[in-house]
């Protein structure tokens, strides 16, 4: 086509455009219908661009009809002009069309692939839910809170004279042995109950009264067998006030018995020891599992242990600043694993520690 349309330029005599366009005219047109079967043999943008450089780069068709602007004469420019511009814009318009269709279905299949059906349910998550050991934990807190105590927490790592001395254990005592308590130094210890935690908030708050804490946590012993682990929970609670009496503390460690238990449940107090507190009492449950007749839960007694208890010792009291002729307090505590074991009937507290899913989701 270009040969055809070079030798009209070279027999075009001068100031005879005008006569002769309608032929020029007719071989653009010719020109413009391979430009367009070009395009449509193209199938991607990339293919079109080829095109695009064959009829309007720098070599192309369209710039070589350009260069024939200068051999013809002043009168006939404007109107070759007229004729190049025609052939021009028709064929760039037709190719810009393309290429914008092409563009638009790439991009809209790209759009299809990248959907997402948001009306479609979701993946399960699946939420975790509380170990048995903080459900019992936030049950007691609860039902402590729910009649005047402040939770209160310390430290794991204690000062031998928070956890021994205060509490009236004296350096002879066997839980102050090696074998019993873990020694970090000569003066320091993880803490074998959360007692320091009450010996610390009374030495705050003396001389105010009351005093009406319980203190949840972790404590270590050097124990290690199927009831007993080297760290296991705490809750203490202690109450110190005007007129606290040994009817207050059976008062108050029934309504926690039947609380965790149920209303149908008893309680027995045996009388006990410990440096702590004087009187002291250690506290059985009624046996739920025969109904005090008798079983292997219970040992054939009808009762289990559950916790210890007492009012606290005047030697304590003294230690924090307080007058024992003229405040008197309770105190009790009780391992967060042996209730648990009890309410669920779990017979190896080591269960409790495993983190095995399978004993985990069924509470
Ligand atoms: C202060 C004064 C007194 C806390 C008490 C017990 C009795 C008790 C055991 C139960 C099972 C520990 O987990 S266990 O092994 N605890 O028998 N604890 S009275 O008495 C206190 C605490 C703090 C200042």
């Amino acid at each position: 086509m270009l040969e055809k349309i070079k030798k009209f330029f070279e027999n075009l005599e001068t100031d005879s455009l005008e006569k002769q366009s309608n032929f020029l005219k007719n071989l653009l047109n010719q020109a413009k219908e391979e430009g367009k079967a070009d395009i449509a043999k193209g199938n991607t943008v990339d293919d079109l661009k080829t095109v695009q450089t064959k009829y309007f780069g720098k070599k192309g068709l369209v710039p070589d009809l350009m260069r024939y602007m200068g051999k013809v004469s002043n009168k006939d420019k404007p109107l070759l002009g007229k004729i190049i511009h025609e052939f021009k814009t028709d064929l760039e318009n037709h190719l810009n069309q393309i290429i914008a269709d092409i563009e638009k279905a790439e991009n809209n299949a790209k759009l299809e692939a990248e959907k997402i059906d948001i009306t479609l349910p979701g993946t399960n998550t699946k939420i975790g839910h509380k170990h048995p050991l903080t459900i019992v934990e936030d049950q007691i807190k609860e039902i402590f809170t729910n009649i005047g105590y402040t939770v209160v927490e310390g430290y794991e790592i204690e000062e031998d004279y928070y956890n021994f001395e205060r509490l009236n254990i004296p350096k002879d005592h066997p839980a102050r042995e090696m074998q019993d308590t873990f020694y970090l130094n000569e003066d320091v210890v993880l803490r074998t109950h959360t007692s320091p935690v009450q010996a610390r908030i009374m030495d705050k708050l003396c001389p105010t009264l009351p005093v009406k804490v319980i203190a949840p946590g972790k404590v270590f012993r050097r124990d290690d067998d199927a009831t007993h682990s080297p760290m296991f929970h705490q809750i203490e609670g202690l109450i110190v006030d005007k007129n606290i009496t040994f009817a207050d503390l059976k008062g108050t460690l029934l309504h926690l018995v039947q609380s965790v238990f149920g209303e149908e449940r008893e309680i027995r107090l045996r009388p006990s020891f410990f440096p702590f507190t004087e009187p002291s009492a250690e506290v059985d449950v009624s046996c739920g599992n025969c109904n005090q007749e008798g079983c292997r839960v219970c040992g054939y007694t009808g009762w289990l242990e559950i916790l210890g208890s007492g009012m606290v010792h005047p030697k304590v009291l003294e230690m924090a600043g307080y007058d024992p002729k003229e405040v008197s307090g309770f105190a009790f505590g009780l391992g967060i694993e042996r209730i648990a074991m009890l309410k669920y009937g779990i017979d190896d507290m080591r269960l409790l520690f495993d983190n095995d899913l399978r004993f985990l989701e069924q509470f």
